[in-house]
């Protein structure tokens, strides 16, 4: 930075008055707050973080015994970021939460602004409704719920569904662009459509002849783990794997080979044991989600374990280093697909290893 020039006592207190009257009239310097502004690089204020899925599944069962979906509309913990608490942030622009609903129970059906997504975690017999179609959820199972859709669901099984949730919530909240609404016809929405059907009609490298592509978000909005799991693994034999990522695989709207929706971007990736990542960083911060495997994450000097479950946050511009320990297939999401829009998105390979 440049050498502070001299400052007599008059001219210190001349600025002084002028600050003053300046913050009367709901007004500042920028000079006074500039370098905090425009940084050199990402300061972000959330923090390297994990939530064992082993505790957040003790607690969730707990807040089970004490409150119904129905009651709590959406019974969820939240995640939230150590270093930003009370925000219902995970990152600056991203919402993140475990849910669970009971055998029997119903999460009533409702649309707002904000997308959602969700990586199952446990349980069978659980399915969501999006748009008028229900689908049924298993572990490893990847859905989207496009902003404005009527979006509820269920438990027809006889154990607790857990899942995690993402949504863009601070990023709608920050363009004050948030609607939302009950469904007009009672708890559950109706359906149009059988199960799997937009799977049926978008996702077999096939579209009806009358598609149009309007929406910003896909029309396919289930992505089942049985797929991705048999994609990783042929992808893993026949190689080559990529130093950083292992073999990874973002799940994409089949119609536009973009992103599945426009605010959040989501992955899938597969590590062997033994692997040590090269470090990688980027300028979205990932939030992920342990499918299978074990391993520790060293992130921005932070060393963060995780076994089944775990979820964990690497920050904006944070090196992330994956050492896995046991055979590991991550799912991740971010906000990489609005940055890329908006002309944002950074990120470095990075040679160095541990
Ligand atoms: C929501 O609608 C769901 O539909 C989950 O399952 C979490 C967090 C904030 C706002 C809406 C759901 C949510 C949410």
């Amino acid at each position: 930075m440049l050498d502070q020039p001299f400052l007599s006592d008059e001219l210190v207190q001349k600025r002084q008055d002028l600050y003053s009257r300046l913050d009367q009239v709901a007004t500042a310097p920028l000079w006074s707050v500039m370098s905090k502004l425009v940084t050199a690089t990402p300061q972000p204020a959330s923090v390297p973080a994990v939530w064992s899925y082993q505790v957040m599944r003790r607690l969730l069962l707990e807040a089970g015994g004490l409150i119904s979906a129905k009651e709590a509309e959406r019974r969820v913990l939240i995640l939230e970021n150590p270093g930003i608490r009370g925000m219902s942030q995970i990152t600056q622009s991203l919402y993140a939460g475990l849910q669970m609903i009971l055998p029997g129970e119903i999460a009533p059906s409702h649309r707002h602004a904000a997308s959602a997504l969700r990586f199952v975690i446990e349980g069978e017999g659980g399915y969501t409704a999006v748009d008028g179609e229900r689908i049924t959820m298993h572990p490893g199972d990847f859905i989207i719920t496009p902003s404005w859709t009527f979006h509820d669901h269920g438990n027809n099984g006889d154990t607790p569904v857990i899942w995690l949730d993402g949504l863009d919530v601070p990023m709608v909240n920050l363009f004050d662009a948030s609607f939302a609404q009950g469904y007009p016809g009672g708890e559950v929405q109706a359906l149009t459509r059988p199960e799997n059907d937009a799977s049926a009609r978008y996702s077999q490298g096939l579209a009806p002849v009358e598609y149009v592509h309007t929406s910003t978000s896909s029309p396919l909005f289930h992505y089942p783990y049985s797929t991705a799991r048999a994609a990783l693994d042929t992808l893993y034999r026949n190689g080559p794997v990529n130093p950083w990522h292992g073999v990874k695989l973002q799940y994409i709207n089949p119609t536009t080979g973009g992103p599945a929706m426009p605010t959040m971007g989501a992955f899938i990736q597969l590590y062997q044991a033994g692997f040590v990542s090269r470090p990688y960083r980027s300028t979205d911060a990932s939030v992920f989600c342990v499918k299978q495997g074990s391993g520790v994450s060293h992130i921005g000097g932070t060393l963060v374990p995780w076994e089944a479950g775990d979820v964990f946050m690497v920050p904006s511009w944070s090196a992330v280093i994956h050492e896995v320990q046991q055979d590991a297939v991550l799912f991740s999401f971010s906000d990489r697909p609005a940055q890329k829009v908006l002309g944002l998105w950074r990120e470095e390979q990075m040679e160095t290893t541990l």
